[in-house]
């Protein structure tokens, strides 16, 4: 071992791909699937930009294969996909049957991740909600149900895949799930009191309720998983939050104090309680008795309930006191700052703009506030009418390689000099996929998915994020100047287009 002060992310750094059931599976009625939430929903005229829903999407219930072999070329540590509720259990409840085919299908694409040398890191609710729970009983409107039933479709997924699964996330963004499923209504069940949007709902009341619902399935669920399954499974598990960096607009005191009621609003909402035990003091105030609260024996379960901090991020906000959002405490946001400028380069999402220094600060302000081990679950970037553009122009994705230059280098950043605690690292996604409310107008993949052919091309931003992971983790293997490749070992080397621009390192000496 060398003195040198480390200038490398440690060699069990976690990184790989990610991606989410009713994104990517398509096959919605086969194998015994039961409907989510998302299923009738995206076919309602008007609930996606395209009118397109997710029946086909990357079709990746079947070609699961081609996707794994993708990943392996890639070279990833590992992939983080999430289960449809719907295939294991199809009506969902906890008295409701177990579809076996729902259990193969998962469990053969863990045992061929693994067999690749390929961790899977296995989110069990990204929004597909099985649609008979949503007309049973509201959903995540019902806490004492869904409660139970969450737990017990987590148990059914522990006892399945828990032998080989070693890292879970239960769920996906419970800001987005609360806010735009019963606040906004953009997202499915699409309940909101804005009568143009939905015949039902009160975005006063039930986003809190939906979210109170959420903390504690995910609390008991890894209550179970702590005292049934960790000590024979040996497993994490953990909660991933949606929240992007809150910047002050200016050095107003107002301004300053805004940017920490939209952080308030949009992660110590779930972070706090989980974490530190409490709903963010604001919270509180704002919203008085619509927001639910804990029982002393519920905040037992609720708090320490993560292992990890599961962050999602993707931008910066410009934050002013004001406004009339409550989703957003009170603040408003802005990507131009008070000279006329704009933050960073604008993508095809009107919420979204590349700043990485945002999300350096970010890891710094949730390891102090929150001193947990950060995995970031995603992170990424849409590039401006992408799916506007030929394919070979699109492969071409310069503003989104841009953006994963920024991150990667905030990470490194973080990790080196600021001693954030930073463990794992997902792009977001694997593949271009459905995009929620978009359709599949927006890309969001680092492989370019051509809808009409199902045929995937690694974009630009991919090469670059193989690159660099491959560049700047550090390797039990000896740097290749000590060890020259053999000649067989050469001749042996089956490339691949990728490996060629990624240079692999006996390559790399050959060179040197
Ligand atoms: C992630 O959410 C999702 O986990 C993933 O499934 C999705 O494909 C990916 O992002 C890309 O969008 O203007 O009020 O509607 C990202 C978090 C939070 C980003 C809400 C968009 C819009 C807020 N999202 N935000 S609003």
């Amino acid at each position: 071992m060398s003195n040198e002060v480390a200038s490398k992310l440690p060699k069990d750094f976690i990184w790989g791909f990610a991606t989410a059931s009713f994104q990517i599976e398509g096959s919605t009625n086969v194998d015994g699937r039961g409907k989510s939430i998302w299923d009738d929903f995206s076919k309602q005229p008007g609930k996606t930009l395209d009118g397109r829903d997710g029946d086909i999407a990357t079709d990746s219930y079947r070609l699961w294969k081609e996707d794994l072999a993708l990943l392996v070329q890639y070279g990833v540590k590992s992939y983080r996909f999430s289960i449809a509720w719907s295939r294991v259990i199809p009506l969902g409840g906890r008295n409701d049957p177990v579809n076996p085919k729902g259990i193969e299908f998962y469990s053969k694409l863990i045992d061929a991740l693994i067999e690749n040398g390929i961790t899977p890191f296995v989110t069990l609710y990204h929004w597909d909600l099985p649609q008979a729970l949503h007309e049973r009983y509201g959903g995540w409107l019902n806490k004492d149900e869904i409660v139970q039933d969450y737990v017990r479709y987590s148990r059914v997924c522990f006892e399945a895949f828990g032998d080989r699964v070693k890292h879970w996330l239960t769920m996906n963004e419970p800001w987005c799930i609360s806010i735009l499923g019963y606040g906004r209504g953009v997202f499915a069940p699409g309940r909101s009191s804005d009568r143009d949007r939905s015949p039902e709902g009160d975005s006063s009341t039930e986003p809190w309720i939906a979210g109170h619902s959420v903390i504690l399935s995910h609390a008991y669920a890894v209550k179970l998983y702590r005292e049934e399954f960790k000590s024979a499974q040996g497993g994490q598990i953990g909660i991933t939050l949606n929240g992007d960096w809150a910047m002050p607009y200016d050095d107003n005191p107002q301004n300053v104090e805004a940017a920490q009621h939209a952080l308030d609003f949009a992660i110590g909402w779930f972070a706090d309680p989980i974490y530190l035990g409490h709903y963010p003091e604001y919270m509180k105030q704002t919203l008085r008795d619509r927001l639910p609260e804990f029982t002393q024996e519920e905040l037992i379960v609720v708090k320490g309930s993560s292992d990890f901090y599961g962050m999602n991020t993707y931008t910066t906000n410009l934050c002013r006191a004001g406004g009339d959002d409550e989703f957003q405490g009170f603040t408003e946001y802005t990507f131009i700052r008070p000279d006329g400028t704009q933050l960073g380069t604008q993508a095809h999402c009107a919420w979204l703009q590349d700043y990485p220094q945002g999300f350096r600060d970010l890891l710094s302000y949730l390891w102090k506030r929150y001193r947990m081990p950060i995995y970031v679950t995603e992170n990424g970037f849409a590039v401006k009418d992408e799916n506007s553009k030929p394919i070979e122009q699109a492969l071409l994705d310069h503003d989104r390689v841009q953006y994963f230059k920024g991150t990667t280098s905030a990470l490194i950043g973080a990790v080196l000099e600021d001693g954030v605690d930073i463990r794992a690292y997902f792009p977001w996604s694997f593949l271009d996929n459905f995009e929620w409310a978009d359709g599949y107008t927006t890309r969001f993949g680092v492989t370019y998915v051509d809808y009409e052919t199902q045929k995937r091309y690694p974009k630009e931003s991919a090469k670059f994020l193989v690159k660099w992971f491959k560049d700047n983790i550090e390797s039990d293997e000896q740097p290749y100047y000590q060890q020259p490749p053999t000649v067989s070992q050469i001749n042996n080397f089956s490339g691949s287009p990728l490996d060629n621009l990624s240079g692999p390192a006996m390559i790399q000496g050959l060179k040197a």
